[in-house]
């Protein structure tokens, strides 16, 4: 059955045909740049949006070459646009003849950057119609003129008391996620639009305990939930979501919401709805006084703080194999790559064992301190230690996060943590069972040894290989993590490979330089540097 075949309530087609402008409408910011309203410039930058094959980008190249206008053909046109869905949504209904001279008019540069697979031209901040009027640091200021601080003070009798106005059809929601329900519904729409992999291979399937887990955080606020539902019908298809968190970045503590779950039905899609939302969420953190947020996201927006690599490492190789998330290198065996990511069966680190409550004080000290070694990370509280690590799930099959303290003699020296996150493998018909790695923390980055660097990457070898056999008896099939915290210095030793995706950091309405995200320019591992980000998101 298809993705889309599982919708069983319309979402009023007509709808979806002309509300582009209409949301647009309610998006309009008064803070627009001029850049971004005049009309004369919204192709070149929908251009800028595409992705192209090769062929549509060499006859492109092609036309820049020659000189351009009068000999783009409409052949090339339809090429250009067919390999170029976003544009061809863009430009629908417009006249042939004027797509023909917007696309001729374009420069071979704007070709090549805009056309290049990944999407817009990161660098032009003009083509970023929506976060070119939001308080976030912008691409054309140089990092060096970047000192610590707002984007922009606000202030609480400023901020609008009722959301905007949706399109006919739609209404808000505040989404209540202590009912049952209303988490299935959430999590319905999650598993059927949200986050997938370029080649529409895989998506996450953030199951209802995640969500519950993920959204109810302690001093969670209600109103941070926000639905977006068929007025007719109350389907929910759309979502963002936040909630708070103490954020240490560099010399300061925030105050911030932790924005993740922006989902749109797929139906929905490119209609202007996300900035929509994000308004509406922006409004309800303003509301309480929340000037600030962070957020990650695989696309690149005005303008990442840290980008960071997503690392693998097969527990179930084959498994991988089979549902294409993992090739047969062109070298080797399906017997070799097995055994090459054989593990013991047994744990070897001495007092090694899952967290109980009486730990909780250990654990949450120690983590303290390991995180203050990085210029961006999470300050948390006893309730927040509790709720993030300790397993409070009675129903093993629900169960979404595990965690590992080292005992040694009375005294806990190490602690390590991952979730669980189910990818969906689209074409399968299968799950991929992922452990995701979590926060750590070991002593040994305080033993004050002029050769801690060398001990901490031994320690933390011992830790995560303990790590990948635990998480390879409680079945999971791959054990993913990300180029930050001191992950760059066991990620290459214990197998991990890079993975296609990188995932960008971002601060809403505050300015820091950027931080190092764990890999070098060639976004290889960057060992020697490390990464100053202690954030993990989910
Ligand atoms: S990241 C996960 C995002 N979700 C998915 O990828 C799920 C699958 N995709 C979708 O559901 C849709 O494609 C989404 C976009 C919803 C992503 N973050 O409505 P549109 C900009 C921010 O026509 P759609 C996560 O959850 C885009 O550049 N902006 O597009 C963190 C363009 O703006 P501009 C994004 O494809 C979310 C505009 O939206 C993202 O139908 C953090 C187009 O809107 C993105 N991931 O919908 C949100 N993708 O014209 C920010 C596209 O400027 C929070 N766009 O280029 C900010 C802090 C708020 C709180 C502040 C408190 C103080």
């Amino acid at each position: 059955m298809s993705e889309e075949s599982k919708i069983t309530e319309p979402i009023t087609e007509d709808v979806h045909t002309d509300t582009e402008e209409v949301v647009e409408e309610a998006n309009a910011d008064t803070t627009q740049t001029g850049a971004s309203k005049k009309k004369k410039k919204k192709g070149g930058k929908k251009v800028k949006k595409a992705a192209a094959s090769n062929d549509a980008e060499s006859e492109a190249l092609e036309a820049a070459e020659t000189g351009g206008s009068s000999d783009m053909g409409s052949g090339m046109v339809q090429k250009i646009l067919k390999n170029n869905p976003s544009l061809a949504a863009e430009t629908q209904g417009m006249d042939p003849k004027k797509i023909q001279e917007m696309l001729s008019r374009l420069k071979l540069e704007d070709l090549l950057t805009g056309m290049a697979p990944g999407g817009k031209n990161q660098k032009d901040m003009a083509s970023y119609k929506f976060w070119a009027t939001q308080p976030v640091s912008r691409f054309d200021e140089p990092e060096s003129q970047k000192p610590d601080g707002p984007v922009r003070v606000q202030k609480l009798e400023d901020v609008p008391t009722t959301g905007a106005e949706l399109v006919d059809g739609f209404e808000w929601d505040t989404m209540d996620l202590n009912d049952e329900k209303q988490i299935n519904e959430v999590y319905e729409l999650l598993t059927n639009h949200y986050v997938e992999d370029n080649d529409a291979m895989f998506r996450f399937n953030y199951s209802a305990s995640f969500i519950n887990w993920a959204l109810k955080s302690p001093d969670w606020v209600p109103s941070w939930h926000v639905g977006v539902r068929v007025a007719a019908t109350k389907k929910l298809v759309a979502f963002i979501s936040g909630i708070p968190v103490t954020l240490k970045v560099r010399d300061n503590d925030l105050k911030c919401s932790e924005i993740n779950f922006l989902c749109i039905h797929k139906k929905l899609r490119a209609k202007r709805l996300a900035p929509v939302l994000i308004k509406e969420i922006t409004r309800r953190c303003n509301l309480l006084e929340i000037w600030n947020a962070i957020y990650t996201a695989g696309v690149v927006l005005p303008k990442p703080i840290s980008t960071c690599r997503y690392y693998h490492r097969s527990l179930d190789w084959l498994k991988l194999y089979d549902v294409g998330f993992s090739p047969l290198p062109a070298k080797s065996t399906k017997a070799r790559q097995v055994s090459k990511y054989s593990l013991p069966t047994n744990t070897a680190m001495p007092g090694l064992r899952e967290m109980e409550l009486k730990d909780l004080d250990a654990v949450h000290g120690l983590l303290e301190r390991y995180l203050a070694r990085f210029d961006l990370a999470p300050k948390f509280d006893k309730a927040e230690i509790k709720h993030w690590l300790f397993n409070e799930e009675s129903k093993p099959e629900d169960r979404v996060i595990w965690c590992y303290v080292v005992e040694t003699d009375g005294k806990i020296t190490d602690f390590f943590s991952f979730y669980s996150l189910e990818s969906t493998a689209l074409k399968k018909n299968t799950t991929i069972r992922a452990a995701y790695l979590f926060y750590y923390a070991s002593e040994t980055a305080f033993s004050g040894s002029p050769d801690m660097k060398k001990e901490l990457k031994v320690r933390l070898n011992a830790l995560v290989n303990d790590a990948l056999i635990l998480a390879k008896r409680l079945n999971f099939h791959v054990f993913n993590a990300l180029s930050l915290l001191d992950n760059s210095l066991f990620l290459t030793e214990q197998k991990f490979g890079p993975g296609d995706g990188s995932l960008h950091y971002y601060l809403f309405n505050w300015k820091t330089p950027f931080i190092k995200g764990g890999i070098d320019e060639k976004n290889n591992i960057d060992e020697e540097n490390g990464s100053g980000i202690g954030m993990v998101m989910l």
